[in-house]
């Protein structure tokens, strides 16, 4: 019996699933999970001493890769001075100058613990600044698990079949809803049926949460347009994409800005962080200013600002946005001659850093799309990598993240065993 094994048995006695989050625990796949001993760079270690490269990087945080030492440092340094106060601090003030600065439309910022404690408050914030109670998000963008927002889900909701979770109460799901992606048609007949209803859409801009698609047709804009025309409110969900695709995110790319924007991961360089932000008159409305309740014991907690602040330094001192579509590029290259020459109806999702494989023709731009994969052509696919030691998410509903601590040689690795295993499915 491996480490892992006997860690798993032990674990599903004390812990649901043998878990602390679905993702984690391989259902879909069919197989036990294993668990990790440690991490540097790209790669990590399992209790029994395999190694891989990893292409999960804590679900995105991790963009600098694992244990990088000018953050351990950092994180070290932090330590010594005290590990929580619950008074306010100064790094607080630094990550919030920082993320108004790198982040177009946000003027003001409030730090949470997770991307979910973001986009609950999102939806209060909307719900209180616009006196009312309807949302619309759109299936398979998965915003954490909220009561409001765990309808027609994606993550580990939609892979375990659950997308929209028992014990929300019918008449909290009953005020979202849930449209497709890039439907921009539907999303103008919602607002005509629900009139001076809708307090906000809630938007994954590069849904990355049910494999990777990307808006079309100028679909963010319409969104924009829908909300100012009808007096909602825009949030843009940037957990997965803000400071990754670009210095400013999804907004900067495709220059759409939203009313409110959620932050995680990435601004807590892998220690538990979320941050939520937007238009001053909106966050105003915060308490203790205004009558919206939002509060944390954690919140800003001195480490993972320190972790934070030195990773989002060091991303922009390297330029590593230019070093991450450099090695996401090769990426790509390599698998889409993979792909051809395994002649099979794969379709490859890339931006920058953030890359998916579909086991089906295309094109894929929404949740029905991406349920079109071939599901036992992925679980064979998975495992085939990680037996030759690379590390994808254990689930197609999910979406490979690339660090700057990946070399050109494991992206050649990596190249070489994603055409292995294409040949042998
Ligand atoms: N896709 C999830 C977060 N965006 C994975 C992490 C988790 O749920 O544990």
């Amino acid at each position: 019996m491996t480490k892992s094994s006997e860690l798993f048995a032990r674990a599903q006695k004390r812990i649901p699933g043998g878990v602390n989050s679905p993702v984690r625990a391989f259902r879909n796949v069919g197989g036990e999970p294993w668990f990790v001993a440690r991490g540097e760079g790209a790669r990590i270690w399992d209790v029994d001493g395999n190694e891989y490269v990893d292409y999960v990087g804590s679900w995105g945080p991790a963009i600098l890769g694992h244990a990088p030492k000018v953050m351990v440092d950092a994180v070290r340094d932090a330590a010594t001075r005290g590990l929580s106060f619950g008074i306010s601090n100064p790094l607080e003030v630094e990550m919030a100058e920082l993320i108004c600065e790198w982040v177009p439309s946000i003027e003001k910022v409030r730090m949470v613990n997770s991307g979910t404690e973001a986009t609950m408050s999102c939806v209060r914030l909307a719900r209180a600044f616009t006196g009312r109670d309807k949302i619309i998000k759109f299936d398979g963008c998965y915003h954490g698990h909220a009561d409001p927002l765990l309808v027609k889900s994606g993550s580990g909701a939609l892979t375990h079949g659950h997308a929209s979770s028992a014990g929300v109460p019918r008449a909290f799901a009953d005020l979202t809803i849930s449209l497709p992606f890039n439907n921009a048609e539907l999303v103008k007949k919602a607002f005509q049926e629900n009139k001076n209803q809708i307090a906000a859409v809630i938007v994954e801009a590069i849904p990355a949460n049910a494999g990777l698609y990307f808006p079309r047709d100028n679909f963010l804009s319409a969104l924009r347009e829908e909300c100012t025309r009808n007096g909602a409110l825009l949030i843009f969900d940037e957990v997965i994409t803000g400071f990754r695709v670009a210095r400013g995110g999804a907004q900067e790319i495709y220059g759409v800005m939203p009313d409110l924007t959620a932050l995680g991961k990435i601004i807590g360089g892998g220690l538990p962080v979320g941050a939520f932000g937007g238009r001053a008159e909106i966050m105003d409305q915060l308490s203790p200013d205004g009558s919206v309740y939002q509060a944390g014991t954690l919140s800003g907690n001195p480490l993972a600002l320190a972790a934070g602040l030195t990773q989002l330094r060091e991303l922009e001192r390297i330029n590593g946005w230019k070093l991450l579509e450099h090695l996401g590029l090769h990426l790509e290259e390599l698998a889409r001659a993979a792909i051809k020459d395994a002649k099979l109806d794969v379709t490859f999702h890339r931006l920058g850093s953030l890359f998916c494989l579909f086991f089906a023709a295309g094109p894929i731009h929404d949740l029905a799309g991406a349920q079109t994969s071939d599901l036992k052509m992925f679980t064979k696919f998975f495992w085939g990598c990680l037996k030759r030691g690379v590390y994808f998410a254990p689930s197609q509903f999910e979406t490979g993240f690339i660090s700057t601590s990946h070399t050109p040689g494991d992206i050649q690795r990596t190249g070489t065993v994603v055409r292995d295993v294409l040949a042998e499915l």
